[in-house]
């Protein structure tokens, strides 16, 4: 694995991004993968295993078996609250609070950016830790969600509680997709990291920034549809390459 220090960035990423009023960082699954989170294929194992999950992350599957798929929020929300930040999620705490317009897009609902201190982020898809009812889409409280019940139920209409996440078929939160569409259009560069760049319209935010003329860097071990078309491809993990982008830009612009 090669030392965050050693890596060479080029130098002309580094002045890009030292001299960019605005960057926007789109972020998938890719960047808690560090933090033990496993990403979205990777939690396809043990009872779920023999699931897609475009299978289970859907309504129809959750009204087909609302037990095996709430138990599998259930399960990833153990997971996520066992998890810490890693030096991905703080490299860019420390990107946001240098760049004067700075917005972060994730797909993630594991609430890591939040918990690492990032403040302007949206979040594409929800988030584990919140739930909601099925029929009235009111918030629960975590004391809702205690009884025998599995999936516990709505205590204003009965309903049946689910996670408050956006399953495949359902709509994004408007807003935060078109603050996600206008950063992507409007900056001078926008880094893509940990994300197989497939799920849709998030995989477009790239894509939108090439034809607005921005520069878009991925970071990725492996590559993506999005690869040939970056301007920079950093091959390696973002808990690598994400703090020695920063570092690099610290020390041309101290
Ligand atoms: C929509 C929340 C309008 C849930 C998620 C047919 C019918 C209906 C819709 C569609 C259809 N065909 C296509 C669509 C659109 C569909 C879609 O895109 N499908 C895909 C499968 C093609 N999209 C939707 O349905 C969206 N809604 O379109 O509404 C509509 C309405 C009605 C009818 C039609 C259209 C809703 C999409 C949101 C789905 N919800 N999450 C949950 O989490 O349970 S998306 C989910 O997948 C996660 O959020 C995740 O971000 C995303 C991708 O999953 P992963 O692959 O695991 O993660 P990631 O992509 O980030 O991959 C990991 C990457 O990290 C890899 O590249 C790996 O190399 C890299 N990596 C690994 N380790 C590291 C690393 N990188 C850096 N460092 C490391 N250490
Ligand atoms: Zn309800």
């Amino acid at each position: 694995m090669t030392t965050a220090d050693a890596l060479a960035i080029a130098p002309a990423l580094v002045d890009a991004l030292a001299a960019a009023r605005k960057v926007t960082v789109l972020t998938g699954a890719g960047i808690s993968a560090e933090s033990g989170v496993p990403t979205f294929r990777d939690a396809m194992t043990g009872l779920w295993a023999q699931f897609r999950p475009e299978e289970l992350a859907t309504p129809e599957a959750f009204l087909r078996n609302p037990k095996l798929v709430w138990n599998w929020y259930a399960w990833r929300r153990e997971r996520v609250a066992r998890a810490s930040p890693n030096a991905g999620h703080f490299a860019l705490v420390e990107l946001e609070s240098r760049v004067p317009e700075f917005l972060l897009v994730t797909q993630n609902v594991d609430g890591l950016h939040a918990r690492a201190g990032s403040c302007r982020m949206v979040e594409l898809h929800g988030n584990i830790a919140r739930t909601k009812c099925f029929d009235c889409e009111r918030t629960a409280d975590e004391k809702d969600l205690a009884g025998d019940d599995v999936p516990p139920r709505c205590p204003h209409c009965g309903g049946m509680l689910r996670p408050d996440v956006v399953w495949f078929g359902e709509m994004l939160p408007a807003n935060a997709l078109e603050q996600a569409m206008r950063a992507a259009r409007e900056c001078e560069v926008l880094l893509s990291v940990g994300t197989s760049t497939v799920v849709e319209p998030a995989a477009s935010l790239p894509f939108v920034a090439l034809q607005s003329g921005a520069w878009v860097v991925e970071v990725n071990p492996d590559p993506t549809p999005l690869t040939p078309r970056a301007r920079f491809a950093l091959k390696g993990t973002a808990a690598t390459m994400l703090p020695a982008l920063v570092s690099a830009l610290q020390a041309r612009v101290g």
